[in-house]
């Protein structure tokens, strides 16, 4: 079960912010149940993302990690679905020899979008070279456009303008979630570029972009100029640091969303051989890989000094890979069907299907963590419906509800 404050500070005395501690002892438990969203739909092919517009609720952007996007009504009687986007030739996936976490894996509708402005943003992994040539692997920031068929919103893929390519040396750890702050600027999660122990050292690197948060603004976003960099990011004009950067140390962000009621970031950052971790992203903020791994220095009994770990910050919550192995970060809930909820970070773990939410607590650093039992598939991702509700996309191909038990 979750460590306590007291083992912790027992254990952990050179902890840079003592007061923070990972979750309370007293954790609670909430029966909630998860229900097909969509029974009457046939099953998503690796469903990795769901969006709205908010000018149109009814209708779900369904992202499939082959490259796909679908788009759904969102009643959930309806076995209707559009095919939006077919990026599969463009993108390296499952389907086609990518990597198992490679893919179409992010998706953003721009600030603004309706009809004067009918842009969005994907994250894709890319190959280059082959055929004797060495081959390069790559993660992808692009601008579509939307145009109208008949039969609803289409995107040719023509359309595509590239924001950012990010070599990525390894198949794994790609992060790749996209996501327009309330600041209307793009942040982009980035893994430390894979394989295992960090071997790239780019967790704690700030010359890379990978391990890292980055933060830019594609408002203007053109072919010569796609995007630019805020001036009020922590990096710009520090030496040896890319401007892009908003926070780093983070070795495999899967999924980071914000809180639609007062902006806050968060993120859950998956970890390697011992703990999962979600942490709430702050400007400039280390979030410590590969120095620890959630609470804990890495390797698992090393002893990392004061010095090492100066300026650190700590997780709001963890979890031990005796309780689950892949974390997958889902959304502050703003919801009403589970008022106890409220104001609570929604996650759950990938492998062991487990699910929490935690409330954290600024002020004390007594953060309490609700267990809320398992998903029915593997969590790919979570997702957010215009009243606040929470959906899971499962890889059995299905898309369920997060709603309260029944006696
Ligand atoms: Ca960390």
């Amino acid at each position: 079960m979750h460590r306590s404050k007291l083992a912790l500070t027992a254990f952990l005395p050179l902890l840079v912010s003592p007061a923070v501690v990972a979750q309370d002892d007293t954790d609670s438990v909430l029966r909630v149940a998860y229900v097909d969203a969509f029974p009457n739909q046939e099953k998503f092919d690796r469903p990795v993302y769901l969006d709205h517009h908010p000018s149109d609720p009814g209708q779900y952007w369904v992202v499939e990690q082959n490259g796909r996007i679908v788009r759904v009504p969102s009643d959930a009687e309806s076995n209707a679905r559009h095919l939006v986007l077919d990026f599969s030739d463009r993108c390296f996936h499952p389907g086609n020899g990518g990597h198992n976490e490679e893919g179409l894996l992010g998706f953003a509708f721009a600030p603004g979008y309706g009809e004067d402005n009918r842009h969005v943003f994907i994250y894709y992994s890319h190959k280059t070279g082959g055929e004797g040539r060495r081959v390069t692997r790559e993660g992808v920031v692009a601008r579509l456009t939307v145009s109208d068929s008949d039969a609803g919103p289409i995107i040719d893929p023509a359309s595509e303008l590239v924001v950012m390519r990010v070599e990525q040396p390894w198949g794994n750890h790609n992060g790749g979630t996209i996501v327009f702050g309330p600041d209307e600027m793009l942040y982009i999660a980035l893994g430390d570029g894979g394989a295992a122990d960090d071997r790239g050292g780019n967790g704690q690197n700030l010359k890379t972009l990978l391990g890292a948060i980055l933060r830019v603004d594609v408002r203007k976003a053109t072919a010569a100029a796609p995007y630019s960099v805020p001036a009020d990011n922590p990096f710009v004009g520090v030496e040896d640091a890319c401007d892009e950067i908003w926070a780093y140390g983070l070795r495999n962000p899967w999924r980071m969303s914000f809180d639609r009621e007062n902006g806050d970031l968060w993120c859950a950052d998956v970890g390697q051989n011992t703990w999962e971790e979600v942490d709430r992203i702050v400007r400039g903020g280390n979030y410590g890989w590969p120095i620890t791994e959630g609470l804990h220095d890495f390797p698992a009994g090393t002893t990392r000094s004061a010095d090492e770990k100066q300026g650190l910050l700590d997780p709001v919550a963890e979890y031990n890979h005796r309780e689950g192995v892949s974390v997958t970060g889902g959304y502050v809930y703003r919801g009403t069907a589970l008022p106890a909820l409220q104001g609570a970070y929604v996650y759950g773990d990938f492998a062991f299907m487990s699910t929490w939410a935690v409330h954290e607590d600024r002020d004390e650093g007594e953060h309490r963590v609700h267990v809320l039992g398992k998903a029915k598939a593997p969590i790919a991702s979570y997702a957010e419906e215009p009243d606040g509700e929470l959906l899971l996309l499962c890889f059995d191909g299905r898309i369920y509800r997060m709603v309260p038990a029944s006696e």
